[in-house]
């Protein structure tokens, strides 16, 4: 970045400098085993299958490819059957789904799927590396590619024409378009060409680089060290891809539902009497809450693992007293241990060797929040135990859920976090900070949840954090760091938390309001009816800036704000429903609309409007005195989600949204379930309510219900009732089976909603005809079932 104009002075201008890359050359000779391995004239390659459709292709300059086990991965290579065609020029190995093209002089990869259809190609250039062992893998680039994911990003949803790098980076500066690394490092993509999609998932820790800027027939992916290393995921469908992308790194378990509620945070609420006003006046307001986060200042100077009893001389009984009014706390734990002979967490580091080193042995010292402090070495599984034994602390007071911020990890020095060359024990096997800086947090993550799930004895805990890496889904939700109360923050905050949704991270949202910078009322008004969509919902500011809370800018703002948490809460069995989706197959709650409709070009760089799931679109306002947006509804017809007026979709429509309003719109066909407003979601359901929207065709719905807190739904103990309506002539029939009946629900009655309904029908539920149905103004039909 350029901090003063004379970065740009004339003189400055470098010379472009072309780093010589060594082609790995001709083949020479292979092995054709469950492990294909390629000997070329400059390195070596494997190719080995994790699935059908799922290929993994390593090449190491000079040597053969390690394979070392991944941080990411969760899954073996399989016993894939395959065929090998063996051609004077060139090799075909195939499975039933992808087809994997060795062309021999020069060495050059071709992957196609089992039609024939390209995914990805070598031309030119394939793989090289250079003298310094870094390492690049170029492929050929379709006119009619588009490109998704790669895990945090600023700027637009399709990253063609950028080029990012993935480097866990704390940046409190503005996040602009050319910001390039954020905390998060996911180095994987999904193309999508002419409706068809495929991914690479390129698993390497280092320092990388995608280049998909610099020419428009190729591009690159690129790492400072390591081995080139990487998966092709065949698609064809992009929740294929992101299927196969979360087959490798894992999905994360069901959230417990508290952790979907509406969060209030602030840097820092400094003691429990602001706690307790905070509580008194959300229970005042009847603004529903279920967590309250304590930032950096509950700490004793800092130190992790202890509270400040001047600020919480009653930290355990607050955090009852809250428990029972249905709140949750969650204390922010940052990585550094405060550097303090008499401190215990610092004592026993150091005792049992639990901290970064460098090769010398001494511990790595650097500055954070409490002053010069140790880091934990979490590559050593030992350490990752002890920071999870340490979460003790926190659950014997009752909490549930641990907040982890600086973990990229930050330190408050030029390079902004730890020298890389600290070597990391990682279990035996030995590495420099320059190869595992980007799975610190992700490793942090883990070592926190899995020690908070021990010690919560099957509660299901719940974890934020701000760094991670590819499979970060497995231990934690992502919010997207230090934004700041710009318009422009709010909407870049939907490409972001819809990119990395992409990259299996489905758990996500920005710190409503904006963090850093003064918020204004306009502006938290329309962030909060984002946020009531956004799968993370945390209302966060920054020290010294306004106050942010619902009630905090007047009788108007209040108004809407309460109105839009309480819609969060409303629609929280639909959210619940397709969180458990995300936790089956991987796919995001909040959606591109690319991934719904891949062959529809105005979906493939929108970034201003996203959907819940299938069939529920979002259309935020992101400006100010703005009352009026375009909207664009792909195919179908949809349904004003306020008003029930139907549109014809395949076209851009403009709506109406005053202060109050947030355009959502339901497609016909859909089906969604919501609850009562309560203030939190710890209050039992009396009912819920299924809207439909029925089309001529059978429509389905399966609404899933679970206890919410506990892992009794992996021992079956959940519910999958299936809905479907099928509205024709004059009649409507609704079947219901639970096809799976491990769960009673506190709910007895279903009240159902049908919308767009001209007339009074006859109704039918499982046959039987049903007499006391009414029809409403706005053709909603409406009736009562009990149980
Ligand atoms: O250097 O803990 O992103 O959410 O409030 C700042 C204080 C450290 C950065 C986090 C922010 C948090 C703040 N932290």
């Amino acid at each position: 970045m350029q901090d003063t104009s004379f970065a740009i002075h004339p003189g400055n201008e470098k010379a472009n400098k072309s780093t010589q890359y060594y082609d790995i050359g001709n083949l020479i000779d292979y092995e054709i085993n469950q492990l294909f391995q390629f000997r070329c004239e400059r390195g070596w390659v494997t190719l080995s299958f994790y699935a059908e459709d799922i290929a993994r292709i390593t090449m190491k300059p000079l040597s053969k490819p390690t394979m070392e086990s991944s941080f990411a991965l969760m899954k073996e290579p399989q016993e894939i059957e395959t065929v090998c065609e063996e051609h004077t020029q060139y090799l075909l190995i195939k499975t039933a789904q992808l087809h994997i093209k060795i062309s021999k002089i020069p060495f050059r990869i071709a992957a196609y799927d089992h039609q024939g259809r390209v995914l990805v190609e070598e031309g030119k250039r394939g793989m090289a590396f250079t003298q310094k062992q870094e390492i690049i893998c170029f492929k050929e680039m379709d006119a009619a590619d588009h490109f998704y994911g790669f895990g945090e990003k600023t700027s637009f949803l399709d990253k063609r024409g950028e080029k990012m790098t993935m480097w866990n980076t704390d940046v409190f500066a503005p996040h602009n378009p050319e910001t390039d690394s954020l905390y998060e490092s996911i180095p994987y993509f999904m193309t999508i060409r002419n409706g068809f999609a495929h991914g690479i998932f390129f698993d390497n820790t280092y320092r990388t680089v995608f280049d998909l800027k610099s020419s428009q027939e190729s591009y690159s992916f690129w790492a400072e060290g390591g081995e080139l290393d990487y998966y092709i995921l065949a698609g064809p469908t992009p929740k294929d891809v992101i299927a196969q992308y979360t087959t490798l790194t894992g999905r994360m378990d069901i959230p417990p539902k508290w952790a979907l509620g509406y969060h209030q945070s602030r840097y820092s609420y400094k003691d429990e009497q602001e706690v307790r006003e905070l509580v008194s006046l959300f229970k005042k307001k009847e603004i529903p809450v279920d967590a309250i986060y304590l930032d950096i200042h509950y700490m004793d100077g800092y130190r992790v693992f202890t509270f400040d009893y001047d600020r919480f001389p009653q930290a355990h009984s607050l955090i009852q007293e809250l428990r029972a009014e249905g709140i949750n706390i969650i204390p922010i734990v940052d990585p550094g241990v405060k550097q303090d002979a008499e401190y215990p967490i610092y004592q026993e580091g150091v005792r049992e060797n639990h901290f970064c080193k460098s090769i010398e042995g001494n511990i790595y010292l650097g500055e954070v929040w409490p002053g010069i402090s140790a880091f934990p070495d979490f590559s050593n599984t030992d350490v990752r135990r002890w920071w999870g034994q340490k979460q003790k602390f926190y659950t014997d007071m009752g909490i549930e859920g641990i907040w982890n911020d600086m973990n990229e990890p930050a330190v408050f020095n030029e390079t902004k976090t730890m020298d890389l060359s600290v070597i990391h024990g990682n279990d035996g096997n030995p590495k420099s900070h320059r190869e595992l800086h980007n799975v610190y947090g992700l490793l942090m993550g883990e070592a926190t949840y899995t020690g908070l799930k021990e010690q919560l004895s099957g509660k299901r805990p719940f974890v934020l954090t701000r760094a991670g890496y590819a499979g970060v889904q497995r231990y934690a939700a992502v919010w997207t760091g230090d934004n700041r109360s710009f318009w422009e923050h709010m909407q870049m905050a939907m490409p972001m938390c819809m990119n990395l949704g992409i990259s299996g991270v489905p758990f996500t949202g920005p710190d409503v309001g904006g963090f850093a910078h003064d918020t204004t009322g306009e502006l938290l008004t329309r962030w909060t009816q984002l946020g009531a969509f956004t799968p993370y919902f945390r209302n966060h500011s920054n020290l010294g800036t306004v106050a942010q809370e619902p009630w905090a800018f007047g009788e108007e703002v209040g108004m809407i704000t309460k109105k839009y948490i309480e819609l969060r809460y409303k629609w929280l069995p639909h959210l619940y429903t397709l969180f458990r989706e995300a936790h089956q197959t991987g796919l995001p709650v909040m959606r591109p609309l690319v991934l719904e409709y891949p062959n529809d070009p105005h979906t493939f760089n929108l970034s201003d409007q996203f959907l819940i799931g299938e069939n529920v679109l979002i259309a935020p306002i992101t400006r100010p005195s703005t009352y009026h947006r375009v909207v664009y509804l792909p195919e179908g017809i949809w349904y004003d989600y306020w008003t029930d007026t139907k549109y014809e979709g395949g076209t851009h429509i403009m709506v109406s949204a005053p202060l109050d309003t947030l355009p959502i719109f339901v497609k016909e066909g859909a089906m969604i379930s919501e609850a009562p407003v309560k203030l939190s979601t710890k209050v039992p359901d009396e009912h819920v309510i299924i809207h439909v929207y029925p089309s001529q065709q059978v429509t389905e719905y399966v609404l899933y219900e679970d206890d919410g807190s506990s892992f009794s739904y992996q021992n079956k103990q959940y519910l999958e009732r299936k809905i479907t309506c099928h509205h024709h002539e004059n009649q409507v029939e609704i079947n219901i089976e639970d096809i799976h009946a491990g769960y009673s629900p506190s709910w007895k009655t279903m009240i159902f909603q049908i919308h767009g309904v001209d007339a009074m029908k006859t109704i039918y539920v499982n046959g039987q005809e049903k007499t006391d149905a009414y029809l409403e103004d706005k053709h909603i039909l409406t009736f009562e079932l009990n149980q």
